[in-house]
C-alpha cells in the first residue's frame, strides 16, 4: 500500500492519475494547502519542501516528494509508462523534465500573478501569459510531429497533461493550439485520467473546450 499525500491542483493530479494508470493500491491523504497543512511537523518529515505530492511505498519504505521523482520510482516500480533504457527512455526524461523545469514553475506563475492576484502586476501579469503561450507553443509543435511527447504515452504526458487542464485560469485558447488540443482531448478521454483527476475530493469536472 502506498501513502499518497495530496491535493486539488495539477502536480497532485500527475501522481493520482499515474496510480490509477497502473493500478497500484493506494490510500489518498489530504493535504489541505489552503488551510497550511503542508507545515504540520509530521508532513514535513516526509515533504520537506512543505509541498504536496509526497508518497510513502510501505512495500520499499522509500518515502518521496517531488512530482517528477515519484512519477520516475512509480514507473521503474511497475515497469509501465517509462522505457527502460535506451534513446526512448531519455527521450521520456527529456520532456519529463522540460514539465518539471519550464511548464510547471512558468504556468504556476500564471496562475500565482493572473489567476488569484490580478492587477497587482501588470508587468508580471504580461510576462507570465507570453511565457505560458510561447511554451503552449513549444508543446503544440512537438504534438504536431508525433503522438504523445515522447514515442508512446508516458510519464512526461502525465506530468504534462495536468497543467494544461487549467488553460481556462491560464487565459489560453486551446483553438490556436490544435496538436496540444488533440492530444489534451485523448488523453481526457482516458478512464484513470478521469479517475485521478478527482483525487481527493471531486472539486471540478475536467474542463473540455468546444
Ligand atoms: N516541484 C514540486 C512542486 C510542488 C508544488 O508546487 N506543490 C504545490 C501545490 S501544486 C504546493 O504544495 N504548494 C504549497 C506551498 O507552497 O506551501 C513538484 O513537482 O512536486
Amino acid at each position: 500500500m502506498i501513502d499518497f499525500y495530496t491535493w486539488t491542483t495539477p502536480n497532485g493530479r500527475k501522481v493520482s492519475i499515474m496510480l490509477e494508470e497502473v493500478e497500484l493500491p493506494y490510500q489518498a491523504i489530504a493535504i489541505d494547502i489552503g488551510k497550511g497543512d503542508q507545515f504540520d511537523p509530521e508532513f514535513l518529515k516526509i515533504s520537506p519542501n512543505n509541498k504536496i505530492p509526497a508518497i510513502v511505498d510501505h512495500d520499499t519504505g522509500i518515502s518521496l516528494m517531488e512530482s517528477g521523482a515519484i512519477l520516475m520510482y512509480l514507473a521503474e516500480k511497475t515497469g509501465r509508462l517509462m522505457p527502460k533504457s535506451g534513446p526512448e527512455k531519455w527521450s521520456v526524461i527529456e520532456w519529463l523534465m522540460m514539465q518539471m523545469g519550464s511548464v510547471g514553475p512558468m504556468l504556476g506563475q500564471t496562475h500565482h500573478f493572473v489567476f488569484y492576484n490580478s492587477g497587482k502586476s501588470d508587468y508580471a501579469e504580461q510576462r507570465y501569459l507570453k511565457e505560458n503561450a510561447r511554451l503552449y507553443g513549444v508543446l503544440d509543435r512537438r504534438l504536431g510531429e508525433q503522438q504523445y511527447l515522447a514515442d508512446d504515452y508516458s510519464i512526461a504526458d502525465i506530468a504534462t497533461w495536468p497543467w494544461i487542464s487549467r488553460y481556462p485560469r491560464q487565459q489560453q485558447d486551446l483553438d490556436d493550439f490544435p496538436n496540444l488540443k488533440r492530444w489534451y482531448l485523448e488523453l481526457a478521454a482516458r478512464p484513470a485520467v478521469q479517475r485521478g483527476y478527482i483525487v481527493p475530493e471531486h472539486v471540478e469536472d475536467i474542463p473540455i473546450p468546444d
